[in-house]
C-alpha cells in the first residue's frame, strides 16, 4: 500500500480496515516506510507498507475488491499514463507462486524487483520468498537492486 496525499497514515489505516472486512486474513504487517516518489517527480513523499495475508478470493476477485476500496477512498482514475500523487494505492505483489500476465492484472507486480519501497518492507515479512519468475529470493532481489543502484550512481 502507498499514499502520498492527505493524511497518509490515516489513509493506510483506513485501507487496512477495508481490507480486513474482506475474506482476507492479515498475517503480518511491515513497518511503515517514508519513501521518495519512484518513477515520477513530486514534492509529496510516500508512506508505504506491505501486508501478508491469506484469502479465499482469487487474484481477480481480490484486485476487483481492491479497486472498489480505492474508489471508496476517493482515488481518482488516472488522467494521464504517468504516475500521479494518490490518496491510496493498493497493489498485489505476489499471490502464492502464481505468474499472471493479463491485461488487467500482472502478478508478481511487474516492477517489484526495481522498487526498494516494495522489497525492503517485504523482506521483513518473507525474506526467503522465491520470486516465481526470476527464481530469486527477496533477499537476493534486494542485493541485486542495491548493486544496480550503486552502479547507476557511479555513471
Ligand atoms: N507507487 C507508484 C509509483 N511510485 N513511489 C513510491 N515511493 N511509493 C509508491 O507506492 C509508488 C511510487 C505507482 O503505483
Ligand atoms: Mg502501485
Ligand atoms: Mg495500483
Amino acid at each position: 500500500m502507498g499514499s502520498n496525499l492527505g493524511n497518509r497514515e490515516k489513509n493506510l489505516k483506513r485501507a487496512l480496515n477495508y481490507l480486513k472486512a474482506l475474506p482476507l486474513k492479515i498475517i503480518k504487517y511491515s513497518r511503515i516506510y517514508e519513501t521518495k516518489p519512484w518513477g515520477f517527480k513530486s514534492p509529496n513523499l510516500f508512506l508505504n507498507m506491505v501486508l501478508l495475508g491469506e484469502t479465499s478470493l482469487s487474484p481477480w476477485a481480490l484486485i476487483f475488491e481492491i479497486k472498489k476500496i480505492e474508489a471508496k477512498m476517493g482515488r481518482n482514475p488516472k488522467k494521464r499514463e504517468m504516475y500521479e500523487d494518490r490518496i491510496i494505492d493498493i497493489d498485489i505483489i505476489f499471490y502464492e507462486d502464481l505468474i499472471i500476465n493479463s491485461k488487467s492484472l500482472t502478478i508478481p507486480h511487474p516492477y517489484m524487483d526495481k522498487r526498494e519501497f516494495v522489497i525492503l518492507p517485504s523482506l521483513e515479512l518473507i525474506p526467503y520468498w522465491d520470486h516465481p519468475f526470476f527464481k530469486k529470493t527477496l533477499k537476493e532481489l534486494y542485493k541485486a537492486l542495491k548493486i544496480v543502484e550503486k552502479n547507476r550512481k557511479k555513471l
